[in-house]
């Protein structure tokens, strides 16, 4: 398969990069972390989406190569952020499938954060509802994943099907509502109505909650009304390069 031939040679000549978007906490409108989303400029293809890569690195394997390389970089550039003064925010990584059943990504990751002296606190795993439905599974791999002291989003959320009744037990310390929900939230009453229960939800689970995706500031003063805690999305940035960060910051505050 030509993508699979050609994301192996990506990895091994360092193809790939993350970019980082901000997400903000809604009261007091200071920048909390940022998502790290990985890219691939090829010379072969030109630039080519996770959307359509990361399926195949999933099929073939090469997620773990990836993966790897993907926490490693998103856990070097906090600590170098760190290091620059830039500190208490958490870079979230996302997980696929494969990764989260791998029995040694606790290992990989403790050892990871080790290697590049990341405080777990400065580390956030997104992982999507169809990831944690095999319960016998999920349940002891979140456990040992927090015990390292670093936190979990549910990503993605409302757009798979757990049930309410899990969710209570599921270990996680935060919800990402889907940005298919909040990009109508001021035109639609029944969307803003399914992420007001959301919200609800959330703070009665006492879980953190953010909205993905925000695009305009009356999104933004909706989801303030409703007791979102952070929130993401075009409005405050698109994913920009590790480098832009700094400048972002100082703009930003
Ligand atoms: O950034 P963009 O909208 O193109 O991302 C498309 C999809 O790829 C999103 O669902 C996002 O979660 C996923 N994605 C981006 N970066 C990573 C990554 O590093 N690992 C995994 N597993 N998925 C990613
Ligand atoms: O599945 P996941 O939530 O990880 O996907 C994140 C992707 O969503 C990113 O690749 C990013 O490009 C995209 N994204 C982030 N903010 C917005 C937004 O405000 N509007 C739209 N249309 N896409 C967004
Ligand atoms: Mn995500
Ligand atoms: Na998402």
């Amino acid at each position: 398969m030509e993508i699979e031939f050609h994301l192996r040679k990506a990895l091994e000549n360092n193809e790939l990069l993350l970019q980082y978007q901000p997400e903000m906490c809604i009261t007091d409108h200071r920048i909390v972390g940022f998502e790290s989303l990985v890219r691939w400029n090829s010379p072969k293809l030109g630039l080519v989406s996770p959307a359509e890569f990361i399926p195949v690195a999933e099929e073939t394997g090469l997620i773990y190569q990836l993966g790897e390389w993907v926490l490693r970089e998103a856990c070097r550039q906090n600590r170098k952020w760190q290091d620059a003064g830039i500190s208490g925010l958490f870079v979230a990584v996302n997980l696929s499938s494969r990764q989260f059943y791998d029995q040694k990504l606790a290992d990989k990751v403790g050892a990871i954060l080790q290697e590049t002296g990341l405080s777990p606190k400065g580390l956030e795993l997104e992982i999507t509802e169809s990831m944690t439905m095999n319960r016998q599974s999920a349940t002891p791999t979140l456990q040992t994943l927090r015990q390292l002291g670093l936190s979990v989003a549910l990503d993605d959320f409302g757009t798979g099907y757990s049930s309410l009744a899990y969710l209570k037990e599921l270990q996680i310390d935060k919800l990402k509502i889907d940005r298919s929900f909040v990009s109508e939230i001021t035109k639609s009453t029944i969307d803003a109505s399914i992420v007001n229960t959301i919200i609800t939800l959330c703070k009665d689970l006492k879980l953190c909650v953010t909205a993905e995706g925000v695009e305009s500031e009356e999104e933004l003063l909706l989801l303030s009304q409703l007791g979102c805690n952070i929130a993401q999305g075009f409005l405050l940035s698109k994913p920009i390069d590790a480098d832009q960060v700094p400048g972002f910051l100082k703009r930003f505050s």
